[in-house]
């Protein structure tokens, strides 16, 4: 059945150090072709950021950066809201609620939190543990109908939906919040490490070469991709040879992606070349789409005034849908007012 409601995306972007080509790639600039489709809303998701150490004299430089980063990629202030999560307070409240709302052992089932808390689970942040909660809010706070992700989402975005079906029948409030769709991409939805083709590309990773991030130079591109790790096989005539090489894999996936290929018209045009052919086309690709957007973020960057000024007026148009959706969802849940 089609959705009858019109379009509403919502996505955000953690202020943590170093965006990097998987957050590009995967969500970023997938945003701005939706602008023409519905009402767009992009938010620093800087709640989620401090649910892991942040250093508190970077967090609002990191989270002016990604506000740079929605602009350079093309989402346009005018048309879609650009705003900081932890200015619309909506989204702790509604979050709270919704605490109440969610099962404990859907959220032990999240996969993130267990990479992400690795050995130590008993000494994480309960924020980390309760990140897939925020997240639901962040998207129910605006009754979004769409959220592009990377595939590493998925299984948020799916507890999202439970937690607003389940929410929808405990206080027989059908239709309260629609169930927000995932829209991932067909080419990197998840690009992976360049050193490990079997980890995903990330901001946390220590090591520099396991990732190309925006703010790269030129030179440090090429010579990352150059680094990437491959193996003494040439490029495969078709997808199906790319099986069990997972770096070559995610290396032609790049690719695609940065040139609005399948792989098997990269493979198409790379069969049977050699890495010494390949990664420097990769990479003058790489710098070609990149180093216009890093150069766009330099010139936001370079007028803070102006950026928090954009913020604060996407901050203002946010509040001004979130808060009377939680106003409704504090009269179903029956709270004095
Ligand atoms: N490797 C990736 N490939 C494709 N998409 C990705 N995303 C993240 N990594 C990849 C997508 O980028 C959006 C914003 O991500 P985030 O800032 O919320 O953080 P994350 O998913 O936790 O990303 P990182 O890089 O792995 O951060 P750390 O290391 O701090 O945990 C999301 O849509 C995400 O799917």
């Amino acid at each position: 059945m089609t959705d009858p409601r019109p379009m509403r995306v919502f996505s955000g972007v953690q202020p943590t150090a170093n965006a990097h080509l998987g957050n590009y790639l995967g969500a970023i600039r997938r945003f701005v072709p939706l602008q023409d489709e519905g009402e767009c809303i992009f938010c620093v998701v800087d709640l989620h950021a401090v649910t892991v150490p942040q250093d508190p004299k970077m967090l609002a430089a990191q989270t002016r950066e990604i506000a740079a980063v929605y602009m350079a990629a093309g989402i346009d202030p005018a048309r879609s809201i650009i705003f900081v999560q932890s200015s619309v307070s909506a989204h702790a409240e509604l979050a709270w609620l919704l605490n109440c709302v969610a099962r404990m052992g859907w959220l032990e089932r999240m996969t993130q939190f267990k990479e992400k808390s690795g050995e130590n689970a008993e000494r994480s942040s309960v924020g980390l543990f309760a990140y897939p909660v925020l997240m639901a809010a962040d998207i129910l706070a605006y009754r979004a109908t769409h959220v592009p992700v990377g595939e590493d989402q998925k299984q948020h975005l799916e507890l999202a939906r439970d937690i607003a079906a389940r929410f929808n029948k405990e206080f027989k409030a059908e239709d309260h919040f629609p169930l927000p769709a995932p829209l991932i991409g067909a080419t990197a939805a998840r690009v992976m490490n360049l050193q490990d083709g079997t980890k995903k590309m990330s901001k946390s990773d220590p090591a520099e070469l396991s990732r190309i991030n925006l703010a790269d130079s030129d030179d440090v591109i090429v010579r990352k991709m150059k680094k990437a790790r491959t193996d003494a096989e040439p490029l495969p005539l078709d997808v199906a040879g790319l099986a069990g090489r997972p770096e070559v894999d995610n290396l032609v996936g790049i690719y695609a992606a940065l040139s609005d290929l399948s792989k098997q018209a990269v493979l198409d045009e790379f069969a049977g070349a050699g890495f010494g052919v390949f990664k420097p086309r990769l990479a003058d690709l790489a710098v070609s789409v990149l180093a216009p957007v890093r150069e766009a973020m330099q010139v936001y960057l370079a007028d803070p005034a102006q950026l928090d000024a954009l913020l604060r007026d996407g901050s203002l148009k946010a509040d001004v849908i979130a808060r009377p959706i939680l106003q409704q969802t504090r009269e179903a849940m029956g709270f004095w007012s």
